[in-house]
């Protein structure tokens, strides 16, 4: 902070759009223009973009085999709690004049867990009175809430799906505190990343038993969410692995599933956080498509890892191909709201300046903004749905491919069908034509 003024992020301006802007001026959009109109509305509503808490605001550049690196100047002051509200006002300080709309938070990284229940809701509670204020200072909004299930010993077997049902309870009573606390920061999504939903051997583990506790402790979320008259979108947040060597919620197919399974389809949609899907052996799009076309996709944790890593790096998506996937589906279904762009990543623990904060979020904004650029005009000529419907022609087009469609064709008809009619006729993927031409949508 400088010794004359609250300002953590001393010399940096709010951050403008300047398509002119030189390659060296990194403080500047070069392609994310808030209100420009693309598609029919701006294009803040198409992105949606949110800072997360938990890495921008509590990273502290440390890994499994190296101490902190940052030396962030809100971090400095001792107390706890008075480090928690500076911290505050240094992120919704960040969150301005980056020109980002949303923010997210796990209850954790906002405020400082007491030694009771009781002292660590009256933390809670302090920090979201700030929050709040802030809120109304800035117009900052939050895009969702959630509970960190996963941090403290306690949760070290699970958390909903921990053996132990006074475990259970524990995680009951931190999530109605959270989604109540993200309730009255006008919260748009609560989400649920079940963290160490899983389990690390098959040997100590009653897998049904423990999917129909996550199956129960959900529904409970339900239940209170409609107790506290909270409007917001529930999202189940699919990773693979890590920290447990197998999560539940595997990837968007398998939540799926598990959610139809449970009767709790009509509850819950998915936050896809690509990293994950990579980290499923999925390519990086797959999840965000799979879910999309069954109406499912809520909101995305926009992200990305390293192809040559494979463990969940959180690094800012940076790869314009990427993006383009991704907001050529987000287009398809009109858009995310409730949900957003929730950009779950840390810089890197070698880049320390303040600068390198901004400097991440603006390229990723910019990133995904062009692809938004590049997949509207792909949209607009329809392109893809010319020659993906044409792949399909027959189901539309002939008798039998109408039958089957509608469900009412049968074995015995088809295979008479095949006498008749013999060998189809071999028709090419093309697979090398739909890449070239989205790569000249790229261009
Ligand atoms: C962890 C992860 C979480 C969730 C929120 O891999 O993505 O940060 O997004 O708990
Ligand atoms: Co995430």
């Amino acid at each position: 902070m400088s010794a004359t003024s609250n300002e953590f992020f001393v010399g940096i301006k709010p951050i403008e759009y300047n398509p002119q802007a030189s390659v060296d001026d990194l403080l500047v959009f070069k392609q994310y223009n808030q209100d420009e109109i693309i598609l029919g509305k701006p294009m803040h509503e198409w992105l949606r973009f949110a800072v997360c808490y938990w890495h921008t605001f509590r990273g502290i550049g440390a890994d499994m085999f190296g101490a902190p690196t940052f030396d962030r100047p809100w971090d400095q002051s001792g107390n706890e709690m008075q480090i928690a509200k500076d911290r505050l006002r240094a992120a919704f300080e960040f969150f301005t004049k980056l020109g980002v709309k949303y923010f997210t938070f796990h209850d954790r990284d906002i405020a400082p867990a007491g030694e009771t229940i009781e002292q660590t809701e009256k933390n809670l509670d302090e920090i979201i009175q700030l929050a709040k204020e802030l809120q109304k200072q800035t117009g900052i909004k939050c895009l969702w809430g959630t509970a960190n299930l996963f941090a403290d010993p306690r949760y070290m077997n699970g958390a909903a799906t921990n053996p132990d049902a006074h475990v259970f309870a524990y995680a009951a009573a931190q999530v109605k505190k959270a989604m109540e606390v993200t309730h009255e920061l006008g919260g748009e999504n609560y989400v649920f990343w079940g963290g160490r939903e899983g389990y690390m051997s098959l040997l100590n583990t009653d897998v049904r038993k423990e999917l129909d506790h996550l199956a129960a402790f959900l529904r409970m979320a339900v239940e209170h969410k409609k107790k506290i008259g909270f409007t917001g979108q529930l999202l189940i947040e699919p990773k693979p692995k890590e920290p447990t060597k197998h999560q539940y919620d595997y990837d968007a197919q398998t939540v799926m599933g598990f959610l139809n399974y449970y009767g709790l389809n009509k509850d819950f949609k998915l936050n896809i956080e690509p990293n994950h899907t990579t980290m499923a052996g999925h390519a990086y799009e797959h999840d965000v498509e799979m879910c999309s076309r069954y109406g499912m996709l809520g909101s995305i944790d926009s992200n990305t890892g390293d192809s040559s890593l494979g463990w969940d790096t959180d690094q800012f998506p940076m790869n314009l191909r990427d993006c383009a996937f991704v907001m050529k589906t987000v287009i398809a279904q009109g858009g995310l709201a409730p949900g957003g762009l929730n950009f779950d990543c840390k810089v890197r623990r070698e880049s320390t300046n303040l600068q390198d904060m901004f400097i991440a979020h603006i390229g990723a904004m910019d990133c995904f903004a062009l692809a938004l650029r590049k997949m509207a005009r792909l949209f607009e000529d329809k392109k893809y749905d010319i020659l993906v419907q044409q792949r399909y022609a027959s189901y539309n087009e002939t008798d039998i491919g109408k039958k089957i469609e509608a469900g009412t064709a049968t074995f015995e008809e088809l295979h008479a069908f095949i006498k008749k009619n013999g060998e189809p006729a071999k028709t090419s993927g093309e697979q090398e034509k739909f890449e070239v031409i989205f790569n000249r949508y790229l261009d």
